[in-house]
Protein backbone atom coordinates (compact mmCIF):
# COMPACT_ATOMS: atom_id res chain seq x y z
CA UNK A 1 0.00 0.00 0.00
CA UNK A 2 1.49 3.25 -0.83
CA UNK A 3 0.66 6.18 1.56
CA UNK A 4 -0.45 9.99 0.18
CA UNK A 5 0.74 12.82 2.24
CA UNK A 6 -0.82 15.96 2.14
CA UNK A 7 1.85 18.44 1.33
CA UNK A 8 5.18 16.05 -0.35
CA UNK A 9 2.25 14.24 -2.24
CA UNK A 10 0.67 16.05 -5.49
CA UNK A 11 -1.25 13.95 -8.40
CA UNK A 12 -0.28 14.97 -12.13
CA UNK A 13 -3.43 14.62 -14.25
CA UNK A 14 -1.97 14.62 -17.80
CA UNK A 15 -4.24 16.11 -20.70
CA UNK A 16 -7.54 14.60 -20.19
CA UNK A 17 -8.83 16.42 -23.06
CA UNK A 18 -11.47 15.71 -25.98
CA UNK A 19 -8.90 15.56 -28.53
CA UNK A 20 -7.23 12.30 -26.82
CA UNK A 21 -10.85 10.42 -26.34
CA UNK A 22 -12.59 8.51 -28.32
CA UNK A 23 -13.79 9.97 -30.81
CA UNK A 24 -11.50 12.79 -31.08
CA UNK A 25 -8.85 14.43 -33.29
CA UNK A 26 -5.98 12.20 -32.00
CA UNK A 27 -7.84 9.84 -30.17
CA UNK A 28 -5.98 7.52 -27.75
CA UNK A 29 -8.04 4.30 -27.63
CA UNK A 30 -10.20 3.59 -24.26
CA UNK A 31 -9.22 6.99 -23.33
CA UNK A 32 -12.50 7.71 -21.39
CA UNK A 33 -11.83 4.87 -19.19
CA UNK A 34 -9.31 7.20 -17.17
CA UNK A 35 -12.12 10.17 -15.78
CA UNK A 36 -13.40 7.57 -13.07
CA UNK A 37 -10.49 6.69 -12.29
CA UNK A 38 -8.94 9.98 -11.75
CA UNK A 39 -12.09 11.47 -10.49
CA UNK A 40 -11.82 8.40 -7.31
CA UNK A 41 -7.88 9.03 -7.05
CA UNK A 42 -7.95 13.18 -6.83
CA UNK A 43 -10.23 12.37 -3.74
CA UNK A 44 -7.16 11.11 -2.16
CA UNK A 45 -4.74 13.71 -2.86
CA UNK A 46 -5.22 17.13 -1.39
CA UNK A 47 -2.53 18.59 -3.86
CA UNK A 48 -3.54 18.06 -7.77
CA UNK A 49 -2.17 19.97 -10.68
CA UNK A 50 -3.88 19.47 -13.97
CA UNK A 51 -1.91 19.81 -17.65
CA UNK A 52 -3.75 20.94 -20.96
CA UNK A 53 -1.70 20.12 -24.09
CA UNK A 54 -2.30 23.73 -25.83
CA UNK A 55 -1.31 24.42 -29.44
CA UNK A 56 -1.79 27.63 -31.62
CA UNK A 57 -3.33 26.28 -34.74
CA UNK A 58 0.07 27.14 -37.04
CA UNK A 59 1.60 24.62 -34.35
CA UNK A 60 4.90 22.83 -35.51
CA UNK A 61 3.61 19.45 -34.44
CA UNK A 62 0.77 19.11 -36.90
CA UNK A 63 1.25 17.31 -40.01
CA UNK A 64 -0.99 19.77 -41.74
CA UNK A 65 1.45 22.61 -41.14
CA UNK A 66 4.16 20.61 -42.83
CA UNK A 67 3.53 20.51 -47.45
CA UNK A 68 3.19 16.91 -48.07
CA UNK A 69 3.66 15.17 -44.90
CA UNK A 70 0.90 12.99 -42.86
CA UNK A 71 0.01 12.12 -39.56
CA UNK A 72 1.97 9.84 -37.68
CA UNK A 73 5.25 10.55 -40.27
CA UNK A 74 8.58 11.32 -38.08
CA UNK A 75 10.53 14.63 -38.71
CA UNK A 76 13.80 16.42 -38.08
CA UNK A 77 13.24 19.72 -36.54
CA UNK A 78 15.75 21.84 -34.77
CA UNK A 79 15.26 20.93 -31.70
CA UNK A 80 15.32 16.57 -32.81
CA UNK A 81 12.51 13.94 -34.08
CA UNK A 82 9.44 15.28 -34.17
CA UNK A 83 6.30 12.26 -34.63
CA UNK A 84 3.67 14.48 -36.97
CA UNK A 85 0.07 14.73 -35.07
CA UNK A 86 -3.42 15.31 -36.69
CA UNK A 87 -3.97 19.18 -35.95
CA UNK A 88 -4.94 18.48 -32.03
CA UNK A 89 -5.49 20.67 -28.58
CA UNK A 90 -5.84 23.92 -30.64
CA UNK A 91 -6.18 26.58 -27.78
CA UNK A 92 -10.25 27.53 -26.93
CA UNK A 93 -11.50 24.77 -29.30
CA UNK A 94 -13.90 21.82 -27.81
CA UNK A 95 -10.98 19.51 -28.48
CA UNK A 96 -8.73 21.48 -26.30
CA UNK A 97 -11.20 21.51 -23.29
CA UNK A 98 -10.87 19.25 -20.23
CA UNK A 99 -13.61 16.44 -19.64
CA UNK A 100 -16.55 17.94 -18.48
CA UNK A 101 -16.86 14.43 -15.69
CA UNK A 102 -13.71 15.18 -15.00
CA UNK A 103 -14.48 16.57 -11.55
CA UNK A 104 -11.52 17.73 -9.55
CA UNK A 105 -12.68 20.83 -8.35
CA UNK A 106 -10.05 21.37 -5.76
CA UNK A 107 -7.20 20.94 -8.58
CA UNK A 108 -4.80 24.40 -7.80
CA UNK A 109 -2.80 24.69 -10.94
CA UNK A 110 -3.35 24.03 -14.61
CA UNK A 111 -0.29 24.11 -17.02
CA UNK A 112 -0.93 24.28 -20.32
CA UNK A 113 1.70 23.19 -22.64
CA UNK A 114 3.07 23.32 -26.01
CA UNK A 115 1.92 27.17 -26.93
CA UNK A 116 5.16 27.79 -28.66
CA UNK A 117 4.61 27.82 -32.12
CA UNK A 118 8.10 26.12 -33.05
CA UNK A 119 8.06 23.74 -30.35
CA UNK A 120 6.09 21.12 -28.80
CA UNK A 121 5.74 19.71 -25.29
CA UNK A 122 5.12 16.48 -24.32
CA UNK A 123 6.08 16.92 -21.06
CA UNK A 124 5.14 19.07 -18.09
CA UNK A 125 8.03 20.05 -17.21
CA UNK A 126 10.26 21.05 -19.86
CA UNK A 127 9.30 21.71 -23.87
CA UNK A 128 10.78 19.65 -26.17
CA UNK A 129 14.06 21.61 -27.35
CA UNK A 130 15.04 20.31 -23.74
CA UNK A 131 15.97 23.36 -22.92
CA UNK A 132 12.78 25.99 -21.99
CA UNK A 133 10.83 25.36 -18.49
CA UNK A 134 6.89 25.69 -17.75
CA UNK A 135 7.30 26.63 -14.86
CA UNK A 136 6.15 23.28 -12.93
CA UNK A 137 9.22 22.31 -11.31
CA UNK A 138 10.00 25.50 -9.57
CA UNK A 139 6.62 25.65 -8.55
CA UNK A 140 6.47 22.30 -7.22
CA UNK A 141 9.57 22.78 -4.93
CA UNK A 142 8.12 26.07 -4.19
CA UNK A 143 5.06 24.53 -2.23
CA UNK A 144 6.63 22.05 -0.89
CA UNK A 145 6.42 18.48 -3.10
CA UNK A 146 8.65 15.35 -3.06
CA UNK A 147 6.92 12.97 -4.64
CA UNK A 148 4.71 13.46 -7.89
CA UNK A 149 1.80 10.56 -8.61
CA UNK A 150 1.43 10.49 -12.41
CA UNK A 151 -1.95 9.80 -14.42
CA UNK A 152 -3.81 10.61 -17.85
CA UNK A 153 -3.12 10.55 -21.32
CA UNK A 154 -0.78 9.10 -23.20
CA UNK A 155 1.53 6.99 -20.95
CA UNK A 156 3.90 6.90 -23.83
CA UNK A 157 3.75 10.60 -24.75
CA UNK A 158 3.21 13.39 -22.55
CA UNK A 159 2.23 10.82 -19.38
CA UNK A 160 6.38 9.48 -19.99
CA UNK A 161 8.12 12.36 -20.58
CA UNK A 162 6.66 14.18 -17.70
CA UNK A 163 7.29 11.37 -15.49
CA UNK A 164 11.07 11.23 -16.29
CA UNK A 165 11.26 14.93 -15.98
CA UNK A 166 9.95 14.65 -13.00
CA UNK A 167 12.38 12.28 -12.05
CA UNK A 168 15.34 14.52 -13.21
CA UNK A 169 14.05 17.01 -11.32
CA UNK A 170 14.90 14.92 -8.47
CA UNK A 171 11.46 14.04 -7.27
CA UNK A 172 9.80 10.89 -6.31
CA UNK A 173 7.80 9.60 -9.09
CA UNK A 174 4.97 7.02 -9.35
CA UNK A 175 3.12 6.23 -12.37
CA UNK A 176 -0.68 5.05 -11.80
CA UNK A 177 -1.10 2.79 -14.93
CA UNK A 178 -4.50 1.74 -14.84
CA UNK A 179 -4.92 5.57 -14.55
CA UNK A 180 -3.38 6.27 -17.81
CA UNK A 181 -3.94 4.63 -21.76
CA UNK A 182 -1.34 4.92 -24.15
CA UNK A 183 -1.19 5.78 -28.26
CA UNK A 184 1.25 2.86 -28.89
CA UNK A 185 2.99 4.10 -31.95
CA UNK A 186 5.83 1.47 -32.93
CA UNK A 187 6.14 -0.14 -30.23
CA UNK A 188 6.44 3.49 -28.22
CA UNK A 189 4.48 2.26 -25.42
CA UNK A 190 7.33 -0.65 -24.31
CA UNK A 191 10.25 1.63 -24.86
CA UNK A 192 8.50 4.35 -22.73
CA UNK A 193 7.59 1.68 -20.06
CA UNK A 194 11.54 0.83 -20.27
CA UNK A 195 12.85 4.12 -20.02
CA UNK A 196 10.41 4.87 -16.71
CA UNK A 197 11.79 1.25 -15.16
CA UNK A 198 15.14 2.20 -15.52
CA UNK A 199 14.89 5.92 -14.56
CA UNK A 200 13.52 4.34 -10.92
CA UNK A 201 10.23 5.37 -11.99
CA UNK A 202 7.63 3.12 -9.88
CA UNK A 203 4.41 1.72 -11.41
CA UNK A 204 0.96 0.92 -9.47
CA UNK A 205 -2.31 0.20 -9.77
CA UNK A 206 -4.98 3.08 -8.54
CA UNK A 207 -6.57 0.38 -5.96
CA UNK A 208 -3.00 0.29 -3.97
CA UNK A 209 -2.85 4.00 -3.03
CA UNK A 210 -4.48 4.56 0.23
CA UNK A 211 -5.04 7.96 1.48
CA UNK A 212 -3.72 9.10 5.50
CA UNK A 213 -5.23 12.64 5.66
C1 LIG B 1 0.18 14.02 -26.59
C2 LIG B 1 0.88 13.61 -28.74
C3 LIG B 1 0.76 14.94 -29.04
C4 LIG B 1 -0.16 13.46 -25.23
C5 LIG B 1 0.07 15.36 -26.87
O1 LIG B 1 -0.93 14.09 -24.49
O2 LIG B 1 0.36 12.37 -24.90
N1 LIG B 1 0.59 13.15 -27.52
N2 LIG B 1 0.36 15.81 -28.10
ZN1 LIG C 1 0.05 17.83 -28.62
Amino acid sequence: MAEIKPVEDVLLAVDVQYDFMPGGALAVARGDEVVPVINRLARAFSHVVLTQDWHPRAHVSFAANHAGRQPFETMTLPYGEQVLWPVHCVQDTHGAALHRDLHVPHARLVIRKGHHEHVDSYSAFLEADRATPTGLEGYLRNVGAKHVWIAGLATDYCVAWSALDARAAGFDVTVIEDACRAIDLDGSLDKAWREMNAAGIARVRADDIKETK
